[in-house]
């Protein structure tokens, strides 16, 4: 069992809502959503019942990456709004109880930043040291990392004849955080936020900012074992917490790539002084087959199990993670592990009980609580994101992967699947805005939004509201242990958490056939109460300590001792 302080972790009880600004709500007709478009919306959001919203990027931003390439720190980006929208919005969601937490993206820099403008070509620049420049060897990039979105990541300035890196677009450069320059100027941009009465920070791919600094070649792999958990990024973290996050008393949730259990016990230890919590996303590989993420493939259901298996028991009372299934990167869930033609308020709800019941901080991305789908976009002139572009080009024009073929990876696989506009009515559009989209709305949106969920008593957002009063509820859900009652069950996922007062089981079918599971004897059905599940009539008939499901359905399950 966990012990919580209330007061200062609120957030263990907590539920977080993720906003994509730009696919969010359009105040007026640019096609793109913005900050008024958000205020619009926290009644809604109000309603829901979420504690706090994670704010994707809206600084100054010349938009490669959606934000994410940041050229001021200290502005809004006019295409959300300004100074002001910002300062109504922090006023607004904190009138409603609801807190707000920024994105700090500062791996990297767009390459529009005055940083990079004056280091760029200039060697004597001031900021030439903010970022990381290495000469050519035999004539060619420094070493052979690949970029996270395709090809080498080292871009030539010609100029000087140096390469710089970035694990990212060309147009994002990686920071020096050797030099300390660079990490004052990222307490000095975080303290403005926190001053303004921001109350948290999800900080993007934070894992990533120390580099081994002789810069090895990878002759297994992309370079990643060079700058992932690096050497030099707990001290890193650890310097800007008690500059910053411990002074201003602000939640931080870490983005950690390709990450360990071991490092994420020590960036969310209890003690608080490097992060609040981390995302991790190996639970999120399980459709990538040997890691490969460009292929079109089923999900390895026993593989997720023991995922989060292994990160629920590994960071009970050693730490604290954000639970997830959906963000502006992924696909959408229930289009990927349920089924969004046949059972799709079955499938979404079932996936969200499973995934609540767990220990740690529940994410919900925009939309997800109306159990959204993919958009199955078919044409690639449809598709916005750079990655998906990106690879498009790598894999049809350079390796001869077949146009189809591409199609219907990117359809299950690309980020713009969750960045298709949010679907708020029946109206033109799904009412996102009075102008035309920057990314088509998928086309069930006239069934499928937030006015018909609203009015149905059944939907997947009422479902997402019990949840979240469930957590408040209940304390065995935040500080419960864990254990997986069935591990080896090839179609249930059944796990209990227990403090010295209550059990609460969570039973889910993950697939369309009916099934059954049997519960150990010890489990003492006759005392169970069931708290939540995504039928309406009754749970079927159990007997002795078997289970029957019908397809997706999910029980949640309290028995007091
Ligand atoms: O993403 C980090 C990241 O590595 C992935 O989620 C990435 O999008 C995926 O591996 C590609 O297959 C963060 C942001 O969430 C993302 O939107 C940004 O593009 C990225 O950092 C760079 O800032």
């Amino acid at each position: 069992m966990t012990n919580i302080n209330p007061q200062q972790d609120w957030w263990k009880s907590a539920t977080i809502y993720q906003i994509y600004p730009k696919s969010f709500c359009d105040s007026g007709d640019k096609g793109t959503g913005d900050i008024r478009g958000i205020i619009s919306k926290l009644d809604y959001l109000k309603q829901l019942g979420i504690d706090a919203i994670w704010l994707t990027p809206v600084y100054q931003s010349p938009m490669v990456d959606n934000g994410y390439d940041i050229s001021d720190y200290y502005a809004i980006n006019p295409q959300f709004g300004d100074m002001d929208d910002f300062d109504a919005l922090l006023d607004q969601a904190h009138q409603r109880g609801i807190r707000i937490i920024m994105d700090i993206v500062v791996n990297h820099t767009s390459t529009a930043h005055q940083w990079f403008q004056s280091a760029l070509g200039d060697k004597q620049s001031p900021y030439r040291d903010y970022y990381i420049w290495k000469d050519p060897v035999n004539g060619d990039v420094p070493n052979n990392w690949q970029s996270k979105f395709g090809g080498s990541a080292w871009a030539l300035d010609s100029k000087t004849n140096q390469y710089y890196l970035h694990l990212f677009a060309t147009e994002q450069a990686d920071l020096n955080w050797e030099n300390p320059q660079v990490r004052q100027e990222v307490k000095n941009i975080i303290s403005f936020w926190a001053e303004k009465g921001v109350d948290g920070f999800r900080l993007d791919v934070i894992n990533l900012i120390s580099k081994q600094q002789d810069f090895p070649n990878d002759d297994v792999g992309d370079g990643r074992r060079f700058y992932t958990d690096g050497p030099r990024v707990h001290e890193y973290l650890q310097e800007i917490s008690q500059a910053v996050f411990q002074k201003y008393g602000s939640v931080t949730v870490g983005e950690m790539s390709s990450t360990t259990l071991e490092h994420c016990q020590q960036y969310s230890s209890l003690d608080g002084k490097e992060l609040s919590m981390v995302f991790n996303f190996h639970h999120l590989k399980v459709d990538y087959p040997q890691g490969e993420k460009w292929t079109k493939a089923p999900f390895d259901f026993i593989q997720l199990k023991q995922i989060f298996n292994h990160w629920q028991t590994g960071l009970s009372n050693n730490g604290w993670g954000a639970l997830f299934w959906c963000n502006h990167d992924q696909p959408r869930i229930v289009s990927r592990l349920g089924d969004d033609q046949n059972y799709r308020v079955e499938s979404a709800k079932m996936l969200a009980a499973s995934l609540h019941m767990m220990q740690g901080t529940p994410y919900i991305y925009q939309g997800e609580e109306l159990g959204m789908t993919n958009p199955g976009y078919q044409d690639i002139t449809q598709y916005r994101d750079v990655e998906s572009t990106n690879m498009y080009q790598i894999m049809v024009e350079q390796q001869g992967i077949s146009h189809g073929e591409m199609m219907a990876i990117l359809a299950q696989k690309s980020r713009d699947n969750s960045r298709a506009p949010m679907q708020w009515d029946s109206s033109a559009h799904a009412g996102f805005t009075q102008g035309t989209p920057w990314l088509e709305v998928a086309s069930n949106y006239s069934h499928i939004n937030a006015q018909a969920a609203l009015a149905d008593t059944n939907s997947v957002f009422y479902f997402y509201k019990q949840l979240i009063e469930l957590r408040k509820q209940y304390p065995v859900i935040t500080q419960g242990s864990f254990c997986d009652l069935l591990p080896l069950d090839t179609r249930c996922y059944v796990y209990v958490r227990e403090t010295e007062a209550q059990q609460l089981l969570s039973i889910s079918n993950y697939y369309a056939e009916p099934t059954q599971c049997q519960l150990p004897d010890e489990i003492e059905l006759e005392k169970a109460e069931c708290l939540l599940t995504n039928y309406p009539q009754q749970p079927m008939l159990q007997s002795g300590n078997i289970i029957e499901l019908r397809p997706y359905e999910t029980r949640i399950i309290l028995i007091d001792k």
